[in-house]
């Protein structure tokens, strides 16, 4: 079996105003669609961001790869690092941290790995969790990630939702009631860092009252001071799960950690190993939030979970805006990492659109089922694929810019950080 044709389609799927630490979501979320073909009629699928420089690196790697057998992830590997650092490497991505800009190779690696992996687990008739070591779960917790929002008819660019407004204690708690109700979510996670912290502490306590039971986290995305992260952190004392990059730099997370005592978890200063390195000999966070996007794939991210066992790190999984194809990469490695104890964040409720056959995946008791189909068990729908590729093309979005959307609506906004 032998790879024959690779396909990178970027889309652009629909995506309410969101705020975060930025600024606020676009009305369109990028997404680069992967399609490796093989020589005896086999798809392997992959999803990963659709940002300028990813792109760029997949369509750069991707007619490497043809005469490759899927099974040659070392193959893999030297193809993608003999293309050489991205002409647009540098370039600097206006994202919401977490989405790492510098690690382009391990971001593109890790989109053509499960692709491989879809392929590898297709031609044993396995699915992929069995590829990688067996589930130890078949539901995967999800936990429900609220964040504040504007109305979509703020701008008519975004798609009409019914999610509304929420500004407010009142509006996040609606917000999480709706997710909870539609989706069964047993844990609740609010993207902080957009409003005023006190307005942000007074919403994680109105949450803590309505859902008591609820394992809350509350994420600023390092928006926060170290002093405002320590003055939030004695107002939240009890009431956290962990508490999310609240404030910048591993230095900054570290002397939080000493003062406050609470858990800290990370998608921004653990990002790779040598950052993981720093972190063991600074205390800063205690929970590592993995993502396969960044980390270079599925078999990375669970050398990531491993390292995180040995080390005696809590490990948890972060999101960006993705569709069903990422979900199941998600899926798949989660039910197969036995020390993901935490319940993983997934951006899935916001985006209505989708580009597997079936539409929505079902997340039933706030959980994600694998089940034994073939590879990730989910099938490509190509006219819902050229939709949304169309869509890309009309949306003239190529990079995510949080702070120009924001200065749409706020004249005097500015990229800024810590803001509060
Ligand atoms: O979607 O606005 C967002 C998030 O803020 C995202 O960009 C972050 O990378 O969810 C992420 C996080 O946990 O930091
Ligand atoms: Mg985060």
């Amino acid at each position: 079996m032998k790879i024959a044709a690779v396909r990178v389609t970027p889309i652009a799927i629909s995506d309410p105003p969101l705020l975060n630490a930025s600024g606020v979501h676009e009305p369109f979320a990028l997404r680069s669609i992967i399609e490796v073909e093989t020589d005896n009629g086999l798809v392997g699928l992959g999803e990963t961001y659709g940002d300028k420089p990813v792109l760029d690196g997949l369509l750069r790697v991707k007619d490497r790869l043809a005469g490759l057998s899927p099974f040659d992830l070392n193959g893999l590997r030297q193809r993608v690092l003999s293309v050489g650092p991205s002409p647009v490497e540098g370039v600097q991505l206006d994202v919401a941290p977490g989405s790492q800009a510098s690690k382009s190779e391990h971001k593109v690696f890790g989109a053509f790995e499960v692709a491989f992996l879809d392929l590898q687990a297709r031609s044993l008739d396995l699915p992929v969790h069995a590829l990688l070591g067996g589930a130890v779960r078949r539901k995967v917790p999800f936990s429900a990630y609220l964040f504040f929002k504007f109305a979509s008819d703020i701008d008519p660019s975004y798609r009409p939702d019914t999610w509304g407004p929420a500004l407010d204690a009142e509006g996040i708690v609606a917000q999480a009631r709706t997710m909870i109700d539609r989706y069964g979510f047993g844990s609740i996670k609010l993207k902080a860092g957009a409003l005023d912290p006190d307005l942000e502490a007074e919403c994680l306590k109105a949450l803590k009252r309505a859902f008591p039971n609820h394992p809350l986290r509350i994420d600023p995305n390092a928006n926060w001071s170290l002093d405002t992260a320590i003055r939030v952190a004695k107002r939240l004392q009890g009431d956290l799960e962990y508490y999310e990059d609240p404030t910048p730099g591993l230095e900054g997370m570290s002397e939080l950690h000493r003062v406050t005592g609470l858990p800290l978890a990370t998608n921004m200063v653990v990002t790779d190993m040598k950052e993981f390195r720093r972190n063991i000999a600074l205390n800063g966070a205690q929970i590592v939030l993995s993502d396969h996007h960044y980390w270079g794939g599925l078999r990375a991210t669970q050398m990531l979970a491993t390292m995180c066992d040995t080390f005696g790190l809590g490990l948890s999984m972060h999101s960006n805006s993705h569709v069903g194809i990422s979900l199941m990469a998600m899926s798949h490695l989660a039910a197969a990492v036995p020390n993901l104890t935490y319940a993983c964040d997934t951006h899935y409720p916001w985006q209505e659109d989708e580009v597997i056959r079936g539409g929505k995946i079902p997340i039933v008791d706030g959980c994600v089922t694998v089940t034994d189909a073939p590879g990730l068990g989910v099938e490509l729908d190509r006219d819902a694929l050229a939709a949304l590729h169309e869509q890309y093309l009309r949306s003239g979005i190529t990079n995510r810019d949080d702070v120009s959307q924001m200065r749409k609506f706020r004249s005097d906004w500015t990229r800024v950080k810590p803001r509060y």
